[in-house]
């Protein structure tokens, strides 16, 4: 992670929500946000809770998290600890016993809905302190199958204004279905109401319509959140390209910027070893997205 890429947290006044304790929550500082829940057997990652009887006009009631790691087809109603379908060695297994499950390093935010828990209701929500400074952001998540059953799930992505939102504003859907391992990836732009906000922004990743067709309910899980914009010191900083006759040449006036790349508008960007203005780059692959950080 590049030194225009961290992450800091705020702590809050310390209260208390439903008897768990809210501990902090996400503020977005000189670069984009990135979850990959691989730490969430030690708990829910800074600006996370989990919900059930959430609604369109509510957050709904606070839930536990199951941190133990929890097999794909346990039957359990809850919100659970468990393995990707794809393990950070890369191998792809949905057909992993339990006890494999539980040594796969990669793991998700997850959910089984019941007959009486979160079906309607279940929600996975991001705090974010403010977004001062920030604008255009981005949303994007990956939302997979892990244990295929009859109903299929509606997940809207929503957020709010302030810790407790009363309304939300819909981004979209995206349904959960396919085989165990299908990922559904929803991407989202946030309204301007959310640029440049003093207040509290809360996300919502929740089923806020009851699950459609027969029988068990399906675990999902939640992996690999985004969360990326425009901030106002990047964008005070042009980054000029034109073209060379080996190439393009990016140059931009402030050397305090670095200059990372990658090969799609999502990233991941990574530095652009030893890159200073002007810096020339050879035309000999695929497109390239180059951005300026600090
Ligand atoms: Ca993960
Ligand atoms: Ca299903």
């Amino acid at each position: 992670m590049g030194k225009g890429m961290r992450l800091y947290f705020v702590s809050i006044l310390g209260g208390t929500l439903c008897g768990s304790p809210l501990t902090a929550q996400v503020l977005l500082q000189g670069g984009d946000y990135r979850q990959d829940f691989d730490s969430i057997t030690s708990g829910l990652p800074s600006g996370w809770s989990v919900w059930t009887n959430a609604t369109r006009t509510s957050l709904g009631a606070e839930a536990s998290f199951e941190t133990n790691t929890t097999s794909w087809a346990a039957t359990s109603a809850q919100f659970r600890n468990c393995a990707s379908v794809t393990n950070n060695t890369g191998l792809l297994d949905t057909n992993a016993a339990a006890a494999t499950q539980h040594t796969f390093t990669n793991r998700v935010l997850a959910v089984r809905q019941g007959t009486s828990f979160g079906d309607p209701g279940a929600a996975f929500v991001l705090r974010l302190a403010n977004t001062l400074g920030w604008s255009n952001l981005q949303f994007s998540a990956d939302m997979m199958m892990l244990d295929e059953e009859g109903r299929e799930t509606i997940w809207t992505v929503d957020y709010g204004l302030g810790l407790t939102p009363s309304s939300f504003i819909s981004l979209g859907t995206c349904t959960n279905t396919g085989t165990p391992g299908t990922i559904q990836r929803p991407t989202f732009t946030l309204g301007p109401d959310a640029n440049n906000q003093p207040q509290v922004v809360t996300l919502r990743i929740a089923a806020l319509d009851p699950a459609t067709g027969t029988g068990s309910r399906d675990t999902c899980g939640l992996d690999n959140v985004r969360l990326a914009g425009q901030s106002a010191a990047s964008a005070s900083v042009p980054l000029d390209i034109k073209r060379t006759d080996s190439g393009v040449e990016l140059t931009w006036p402030d050397p305090e910027f670095s200059l990372q790349a990658a090969s799609a508008p999502w990233g991941e960007y990574t530095n652009v070893p030893g890159a200073g203005s002007p810096h020339s780059h050879p035309l000999n692959g695929g497109q390239m997205f180059f951005r300026l950080v600090k």
